[in-house]
């Protein structure tokens, strides 16, 4: 049985290829999506977030453990978005203005697929004009957003007030997420959702869509 401890201690260590090759391993094994996923690639990443908040690891090092948690979930996308079956409802996507962090969006992105979701992920950096914009083209259903600084936050509030301002807020549903988020936060902003991870957000769109 493939140890979780050593692919975090992998992640940690940015050893992509060594994730790659264990975290084949756990799902040729049949491990447990979840448990590879939360007690194995995130359990690094976070103590990545702590060595990085103490100053102990910088960019450089914070970025090859990123690559190598993303070359795990690489592996694992194909079967999280296995559940696609048909067309479900349209969701525009992306990380917020000024900011870069993707790991989380990219993993939310993921489930919903998995769940049946059409995702249009529009990547890193995006403005609220640009959501606005995309969001009226493609007459998605649903727009979700992931901010992972505590400065970029206000933007999900910004991109929100932009919504109004075009008419579109009350036909969309708008879910929140990212590491410094609250659900008294999101419902301050005006947000319908907030989820905690990737699996909760999934959950909370179900709901929010009956
Ligand atoms: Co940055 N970074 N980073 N970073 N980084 C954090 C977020 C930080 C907490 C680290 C720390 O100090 N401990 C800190 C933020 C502090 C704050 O604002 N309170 C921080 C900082 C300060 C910075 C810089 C400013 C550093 C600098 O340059 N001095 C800089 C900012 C760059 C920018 O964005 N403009 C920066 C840069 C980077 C890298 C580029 C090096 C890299 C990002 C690489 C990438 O994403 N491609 C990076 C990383 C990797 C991190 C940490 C270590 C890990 C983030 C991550 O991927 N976690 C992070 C510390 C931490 O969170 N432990 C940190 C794994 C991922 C699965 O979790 O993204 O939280 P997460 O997603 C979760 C949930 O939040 C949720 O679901 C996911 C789990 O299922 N979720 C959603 C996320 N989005 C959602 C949307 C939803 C629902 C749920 O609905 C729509």
């Amino acid at each position: 049985m493939v140890d979780l401890k050593i692919i975090a201690k992998s992640v940690i260590e940015g050893e992509d290829k060594e994730v790659g090759k264990l975290v084949q391993e756990a799902i040729d094994e049949g491990m447990e999506l979840d448990k590879l996923l939360n007690e194995g690639l995130i359990a690094g990443m976070n103590v990545v977030g702590e060595q990085m908040r103490k100053h102990e690891m910088f960019i450089p090092e914070v970025l090859r453990s990123a690559n190598a948690m993303s070359a795990g979930m690489e592996l694992m996308s194909p079967l999280l978005a296995s559940g696609q079956l048909s067309l479900g409802p349209k969701v525009v996507l992306g990380t917020v203005k000024g900011d870069l962090h993707d790991i989380g969006k990219n993993l939310v992105g993921m489930m919903l697929k998995g769940a049946g979701f059409q995702v249009l992920d529009l990547g890193v950096d995006i403005p609220a004009a640009k959501f606005v914009q995309v969001v009226e083209e493609e007459k998605a259903e649903v727009l979700a957003m992931s901010a992972l600084l505590t400065t970029t936050m206000p933007e999900m509030g910004n991109t929100i007030e932009a919504l109004k301002d075009a008419g579109l807020k009350e036909k969309i549903i708008v879910i929140v997420g990212g590491a410094p988020l609250s659900l008294e936060y999101a419902s301050k902003i005006g947000a319908d959702g907030y989820a905690r991870d990737a699996a909760r957000a999934v959950e909370k769109l179900r709901e929010l869509k009956h």
